[in-house]
């Protein structure tokens, strides 16, 4: 194996080159791939020949993390140098108005670089930024750099991005293709091995080799024009992926990326010491804005929060890699994490929702509709199931034994010290690096005047240790937090309102309380109030069964992004309004349907072509189990038998807003449709007898006739309650 020969290339140095000059820097970036996927990582599947051999003539780091686990999130790392977390850019796709001082190829230009950049930027700068953004270059071509001038170049292949695997199993659309699912030889073990899990990960091998393809062109070019031997290069992905429940998450295969250093004889002495060509340093996105002013010798710009990792002025490796999400489309789950590559804590702020919050974009990929369509099956009890039900507050893995993340230790009394070590160094973390994603976007939006909130918490000292103290409050919050919680939700402060509501919100949706504080409807009524405070306050009146209420203000608020987020992530709890909501809905989308089948009206089948909006009008009407002017629930509870008139699918349902006031002992014996008995399992071993302490634990109930496929049928439904 060719292997850089450092001691030679310092004798080259000392014999003739200037002080003065300066490398040139080409960063070869694709995307949404996770570094396990490339040969010289270890995959077996495919081969990435010009890859490999860079890698080896080069330096392979096998530790390298993109900081956020989607596009703009991880850019805005990379072009600033620091976390997006600091500036409130970490929201996917959000723009944030941030001094031009903190993008380093403008600093780079003020010490005589040029800077290019081809292909996508999506760097969450400013207002209109996709077209703002090609300002900060001067230019798409390095080869029209002068020759004796030194360049940034930052070119991006697009063709491994999702968005080539979402839908794309249609009209022979994956035909034309070099990998098949037979060929894979291994998934994450957090993923179940469905068809088109399958057929998605072969697809992406793919496409990966078609970067390949390119990687050698974009080498070839360089040496075309006489530039290589003054160069640095540097390839990775723009963060992890590309499959469900990897990209948009800060799992290993959501945030570690492949990441290669390539450096040219004349300027091997820089490259990161004593290495044989691997790296197993700690290696962040925020690291590459002071790595490059260390590469040509400058001093480190002062907001930059990332270490050089090689250089002149290279800085000792970090203990761990910070990891940030925030969103999923307009579902807002924030969550942190740290990984020191031994073990790995993930913090949830709202576990209320799932982790697999359903999104537009990403579930028009078949591999998740498969992982989601098998779940809700019943076919998962273990780690395949955890993704679609309420998040965990703390996860803590062993990555050294378990890197697939497959179990939770947080709970294990074995680890308790270590967890709580890990949480104190997160919490520090988080501290430490001034986040600002616990700002729901609307406060971010428009609380702060014109200001951009990093601005504005900069400025006026803004007390964020109170903001930190409320989200973790609020995630982790138990009955005998209600009172504080209360205290929180008369701040000033509109964003301690906010924690302190969904804090109030997973006390009543996991049923830690009985009686609901009269402060929860103060706060969803008051209509000057915030709009994410309402919602996450109407979230809880849901819970309370206040539905006529529930359904007026969705209704009216349903193009308010987080409003659409969040009311379909209620899951089974819409069941009694569901139907009404959609047909006050102006305007029907992904998001209005899915509310549907997470409340049991339609089958998840209908979501699989969710371009097609169009559900049975004559169902939804008929479905209508909401009255508001006569429908007392407290009376039907007490009745031994009750009907849910209308018109039903026989598929997946759910039950569980009705049942919620049921008396602690009940069963579910029977399910009859047209007098004809249906049969009903999800847990054979449980059976149906309702559990007193959870009487909410019932998610999926999935119908069939016997010997029959799940099918669509009219009639009442009755549900006989002992
Ligand atoms: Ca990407």
């Amino acid at each position: 194996m060719k292997r850089i020969q450092i001691l030679l290339f310092c004798t080259l140095w000392a014999l003739g080159l200037q002080a003065s000059e300066k490398p040139n820097f080409l960063v070869l970036m694709f995307e949404d791939t996770s570094d396990d996927y490339l040969s010289a990582f270890g995959n077996t599947t495919i081969k990435t020949p010009n890859f490999d051999k860079l890698a080896d003539e080069g330096i392979l780091f096998t530790n390298a993390y993109s900081n956020g686990p989607q596009c703009s999130p991880a850019r805005s790392t990379f072009i600033r140098g620091m976390y997006a977390t600091t500036v409130g850019a970490e929201w996917h796709r959000m723009d944030v108005a941030t001094p031009d001082d903190f993008f380093f190829p403008r600093l780079l230009q003020r010490e005589g670089y040029k800077t290019y950049l081809s292909g996508k930027h999506d760097f969450n700068t400013s207002k209109d930024h996709w077209k703002n953004e090609l300002k900060i270059f001067d230019g798409t071509d390095y080869t029209q750099c002068p020759a004796d001038v030194p360049f940034y170049g930052q070119y991006n292949f697009f063709d491994t991005h999702m968005s080539r695997i979402t839908d794309t199993r249609k009209d022979g659309q994956r035909d034309d293709r070099t990998v098949i699912a037979d060929d894979v030889d291994s998934l994450d073990a957090y993923l179940p091995h469905t068809q088109w899990v399958m057929d998605d990960h072969a697809y992406h091998l793919h496409k990966i080799k078609l970067f390949d393809d390119w990687l050698k062109g974009q080498l070839d070019k360089l040496e075309a024009t006489g530039r290589a031997d003054n160069t640095i290069i540097f390839v990775t992905s723009d963060h992890g992926g590309c499959l469900p429940g990897s990209k948009g998450y800060i799992r290993e295969a959501g945030v570690e990326v492949p990441l290669i250093a390539y450096f040219p004889p004349k300027w091997a002495h820089l490259a990161p010491v004593n290495t044989e060509g691997i790296c197993s340093e700690i290696v962040e996105f925020a690291d590459f804005g002071p790595t490059f002013f260390s590469l040509a010798a400058l001093d480190k710009p002062a907001h930059m929060q990332g270490r050089a990792i090689c250089g002149e002025n290279r800085e000792e490796p970090k203990e761990y890699a910070y990891l940030y999400k925030a969103n999923q489309a307009p579902n807002f789950i924030p969550a942190r994490g740290i990984t020191d590559t031994q073990y790995k804590i993930i913090w949830n702020y709202n576990t209320v929702f799932p982790s697999g919050a359903r999104q537009d974009f990403q579930w028009k990929m078949p591999g998740y509709r498969d992982w989601e369509a098998h779940w809700r099956n019943g076919e998962y009890t273990d780690m395949h199931s955890y993704f679609f039900e309420p998040m965990q507050t703390i996860e803590f893995y062993d990555l050294k034994n378990d890197p697939g993340e497959t179990v939770n230790l947080a709970n294990d009394p074995a680890y308790a010290i270590l967890v709580q070590e890990y949480k104190d160094k997160l919490k520090g973390a988080v501290r430490q690096t001034k986040d600002l994603g616990f700002f729901p976007q609307s406060i971010r939006k428009t609380q702060f005047s014109s200001k951009a909130v990093y601005d504005y918490v900069t400025e006026t000292g803004f007390d964020m240790e109170a903001v930190y103290e409320a989200a973790e409050l609020a995630s982790m919050a138990e009955a005998k937090d209600a009172a504080r919680l209360m205290d929180l939700m008369n701040s000033p402060e509109t964003v301690i309102r906010y924690w302190a509501s969904v804090g109030m919100l997973r006390l009543r949706f996991h049923n830690k309380i009985e009686a609901l504080p009269s402060l929860v409807n103060k706060l969803a009524h008051n209509e000057d109030e915030n709009i994410e405070v309402r919602c996450i306050n109407h979230c809880t009146l849901l819970c309370d069964a206040q539905f006529c209420e529930v359904v007026d203000f969705f209704r009216t608020n349903m193009t308010n992004d987080y409003c659409k987020g969040i009311i379909h992530n209620m899951g089974d709890r819409l069941r009694p309004i569901a139907a009404e909501l959609y047909k006050g809905f102006k305007k029907q989308n992904f998001y209005t349907k899915s509310l549907l089948i997470n409340a049991g009206i339609v089958p998840y089948e209908e979501l699989i072509d969710h371009s097609n909006l169009t559900i049975d009008s004559a169902v939804i009407q008929a479905s209508d189990t909401l009255d508001c002017q006569s429908v007392n629930t407290t009376e039907l509870m007490e009745e031994t038998t009750f009907y849910l008139p209308g018109t039903f699918y026989v598929g997946t349902g759910t039950f569980r807003p009705e049942f919620s006031r049921m008396p602690d002992k009940y069963s579910f014996q029977v399910f009859s449709v047209n007098g004809q008995r249906l049969f009903a399992s999800r847990n054979p071993e449980h059976g149906w007898a309702g559990d007193p302490n959870e009487p909410l634990c019932i998610w999926e109930l999935k119908y069939r006739l016997p010997g029959q496929k799940p099918q669509r049928t009219s009639g009442k439904v009755m549900v006989f309650v002992d």
